[in-house]
């Protein structure tokens, strides 16, 4: 019988178009055109290329709903104080060197990071069943825990996401080597939850198959399961399928504003003692986007496999980019760490999830005024970053062409780009886009 590692690398090799063998079937060129004159041009990323249409718009008025990234009532990118008063504290430590992390990175980042998800009284880290690694951000985290379960995990390979979900979850995994299947989770009808169609699918889907969950405020949508369907669901994985849960946490904070009710899912989930895999960023939370700075933590039943789990760990890490980078978990760490900061990052926190929500009032008020048809109560029910508008991709070719306002063309608007300036015009253009197309 094959072994799971040689396996993993057929597959891949038939990815990459390689012969089973290994080696690469090639065919000689002339001396003077590429090997690559074959390579197509690549589309760009539905969520990164909308930012990249942006760039290049002259208009003055443009405004970027695409990406998730956080901005403020002037539309302008946004560091923390905190984070800026913990890079001078930073600074000033003459002590700090430029020296390899380890593999898995900074160890206090990384027991602050499982404290912040899963709770500083938590019995999973108190019992010594929770390993962690600084990863990068929440993308890097995802795709490390990935080709973990790929080679390490002893039940079906095979990774169920929802639908829709971020875009980049349907690529991590598959490359990770995992099967990637969906389950429902979105009714575009009600713009609400499809809860029965995911317990079905979920029950319809293998023993012991991984389920990736959203933490808190789904991306795309905005709809999060209420904490009754939370429990169904935690019953019918745990108890009924034996299926492992893998939570993106990437908005912790984001939704509600308060860090631990956003982690209520996770914290749920691991108070039973199963097994469960957390991927966290702080890109969002900590404005730290460009700084790459996430953890991947996992939560096994037995502390006697903690350190064997580990030791595996970091042969899935060290060939892939060796150790991660210092700066931004320094970060981290020094605000979680000091009890001064680490409260005047949650009043922080709080108002940039406050400012969200207040855009979604007045984008629904702008509507309600307008007249716009249609039932626009979704703006205020949906929680997190993004709005799923329901407008489809001719509204939203339009929207860009006529009023340079730039989305994703499932529909998604990043609530976190809006200002109070940029209202009227979005509601301008959805007014116009709903009366001249009705979808
Ligand atoms: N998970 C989810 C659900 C998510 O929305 C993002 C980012 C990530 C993980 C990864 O973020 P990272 O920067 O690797 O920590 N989403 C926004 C940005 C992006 O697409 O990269 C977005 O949806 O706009």
């Amino acid at each position: 019988m094959k072994s799971v590692h040689h396996r993993r690398i057929a597959s891949l090799a038939r990815h990459f178009r390689m012969e089973e063998g290994g080696s690469i079937a090639f065919s000689p060129t002339s001396a003077t055109a590429s090997s690559f004159a074959h390579v197509k041009q690549a589309p760009e990323d539905a969520i990164l290329g909308v930012t990249v249409a942006y760039n290049k718009d002259p208009s003055p008025v443009k405004v970027n709903l695409g990406v998730g990234a956080y901005r403020t009532e002037e539309g302008k990118p946004l560091v923390l104080n905190v984070v800026r008063k913990a890079e001078e504290q930073l600074l000033a430590d003459r002590a700090r060197n430029k020296e390899y992390l380890g593999i898995t990175g900074i160890p206090q980042f990384n027991k602050l990071s499982a404290e912040l998800i899963l709770g500083r009284d938590s019995p999973a880290i108190a019992q010594g069943r929770v390993i962690t690694a600084q990863c990068l951000s929440g993308t890097g985290s995802l795709r490390v825990g990935g080709e973990f379960l790929a080679t390490h995990y002893s039940g079906p390979k095979v990774i169920y996401v929802p639908s829709p979900t971020w875009g980049n979850h349907l690529k991590i995994f598959p490359l990770a080597g995992l099967e990637t299947r969906t389950y429902r989770y979105y009714n575009p009808k009600t713009r609400g939850l499809d809860y029965e169609g995911m317990i079905e699918d979920l029950r319809a889907a293998p023993n012991g198959a991984v389920v990736l969950l959203h933490a808190c405020a789904h991306n795309p949508t905005g709809v999060d399961l209420t904490q009754e369907e939370w429990e169904g669901l935690r019953k019918v994985i745990r108890n009924d399928k034996q299926q492992l849960p893998f939570f993106d946490s990437a908005y912790q904070g984001f939704a509600s504003g308060s860090l631990d009710t956003d982690a209520f899912a996770v914290r749920r989930f691991v108070n039973d003692g199963g097994e469960t895999f957390i991927a966290q960023s702080y890109a969002k939370n900590m404005g730290l986007y460009g700084e790459r700075v996430g953890a991947l933590s996992i939560v096994v039943r037995d502390p006697s496999v903690a350190a064997r789990v580990e030791s595996q760990l970091k042969l899935v890490i060290r060939p892939m980019y060796s150790s991660p980078p210092t700066y931004g978990a320094a970060i981290v760490s020094t605000i979680l760490s000091n009890p001064a900061l680490y409260d005047e990052w949650k009043v922080e926190l709080k108002a940039m999830a406050d400012r969200i929500i207040s855009m979604r009032h007045q984008l629904f008020d702008a509507l309600k005024a307008r007249k716009t048809p249609g039932d626009w109560t979704h703006i205020l029910n949906q929680i997190g970053m993004f709005t799923f508008t329901g407008l489809n991709k001719q509204q939203v070719e339009y929207m860009t062409k006529e009023y340079h306002i730039y989305m994703t063309m499932d529909g998604r608007i990043s609530m976190a780009g809006l200002s109070s300036r940029t209202v009227p015009q979005l509601a301008d253009a959805i007014h116009s886009a709903v009366v001249k197309f009705s979808s």
